[in-house]
């Protein structure tokens, strides 16, 4: 019989919550073989992900995963052998009572947000003992030794690679999305939060002495692109110029061709969590919109990143893109920071790439939790 594991998600806001979850259910069951079960308390934000999805559904199965909607009164089910609270989510009064009384414990995970701060790597994998006599387990993804690690698919790096090295197939896709970008153009993809500071970049942009096609998915970064282009709508598939700028409306894709993306683009703004760590996998570079925190919290997370991440830069690329992250964070002018960063282009392209190699030669998130499980039976 198969190991049986429950995955709670939460939406809280966004994506982000289960963007991970899912990609994380869909590896155990993939590449672990596991039953997983991913309860979601709001199926409308997974639809966009995977498209085939029903939202109304209480119980789907979807890519080898089996996912339910995690009911407001919850009925009884048998715990899982593995039981993961993604980002602290509260599991069901009833689900922890029935975690009690199990004759064989279960292994009870809270899968935290991702930082690259460094008290991470000695918080991960500590216990947490409850009143009730359960134990609870953290677990901290992060980018350094003694953390979980990031999330990474087995075969991601040779797919992405293999795109990367095919020019028809990257053109193929982008045709199949619409985008028929000049040839001579360098091409960005734009996700990000509302952001003051993107009229700047865009009129940067615009100005610049090389072409630039801008992808947008639609999300919340729209109303600020209508307000510089001073248009009233961009659906998707619509192209406008401004001058060196090409900026093209897509439609918000699912989580793979999201991927496709990212791998096309010669640069990618992202933010929140997993389309942070996708952009690194693509090894191009980028800049992060982090998703922002009560009492400025973010500001650590973001720059405890920014120092791992410019190890091996020379410190004028370095001062380049860090000045540009803290421009974009702070919604403040990109002008001169986006001009610095274009003079390092190569070397910050070089740099993507082999920050994306040494990453990668960590356990992935899904393996470590996996082996986290093995050492605990
Ligand atoms: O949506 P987000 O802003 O999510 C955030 C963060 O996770 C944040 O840490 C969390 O606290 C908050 O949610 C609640 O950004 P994120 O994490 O990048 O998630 C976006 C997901 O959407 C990711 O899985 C990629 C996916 N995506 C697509 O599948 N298709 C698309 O076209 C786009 C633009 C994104």
């Amino acid at each position: 019989m198969k190991v049986s594991w429950d995955i709670f998600c939460s939406v809280v806001d966004n994506y982000g919550d289960i963007g991970v979850t899912w990609r994380l259910a869909r590896q155990l069951a993939a590449e672990h073989d596991l039953a997983v079960r991913l309860w979601v308390d709001d199926l409308r934000a997974f639809v966009p992900l995977c498209p085939e999805a029903d939202a109304t559904a209480s119980e789907q199965w979807q890519q080898g995963v089996e996912v339910r909607q995690w009911p407001q009164v919850w009925a009884a089910v048998e715990v899982a052998d593995v039981v993961i609270e993604a980002f602290g989510c509260k599991l069901p009064e009833a689900y922890l009572r029935a975690m009690k009384e199990r004759v064989s414990p279960a292994l009870w995970i809270n899968l935290e947000y991702l930082s690259a701060e460094d008290w991470v790597a000695g918080c991960h994998g500590l216990p947490s003992l409850r009143p009730d006599g359960l134990k609870r387990m953290f677990f901290f993804p992060g980018f350094e030794a003694g953390t979980g690690g990031l999330l990474r698919e087995g075969d991601l790096l040779a797919r992405r690679q293999a795109f990367q090295r095919d020019p028809l197939a990257r053109q193929a896709f982008l045709q199949a999305l619409g985008v028929f970008p000049d040839p001579q153009a360098r091409l960005i993809s734009l996700f990000a939060y509302e952001n003051t500071g993107l009229a700047s970049w865009l009129s940067a942009l615009s100005a610049g002495h090389r072409a630039t096609h801008l992808l947008v998915p639609q999300g919340r970064i729209m109303a600020d692109l209508l307000h510089w282009l001073d248009v009233e709508a961009l659906p998707p598939g619509t192209v406008e110029r401004r001058g060196t700028l090409t900026v093209q409306a897509l439609p918000f894709v699912r989580q793979e061709d999201y991927d496709r993306i990212l791998w096309s683009c010669d640069f990618n703004a992202v933010r929140g969590e997993d389309s942070f760590v996708r952009a690194q996998w693509a090894a191009r570079p980028m800049l992060w919109h982090i998703y922002q925190q009560e009492e400025d919290a973010h500001w650590v997370k973001l720059k405890a990143f920014l120092a791992l991440y410019v190890n091996g830069l020379s410190p004028a690329a370095a001062q380049a893109i860090t000045d540009l992250w803290l421009a974009w964070n702070a919604g403040a002018d990109m002008t001169k920071s986006w001009n610095d960063v274009e003079e390092h282009w190569e070397q910050l392209s070089a740099h993507a790439e082999r920050w994306c190699l040494q990453q990668a030669n960590q356990a992935d998130l899904a393996q470590a939790l996996v082996l986290f499980y093995r050492n605990w039976i």
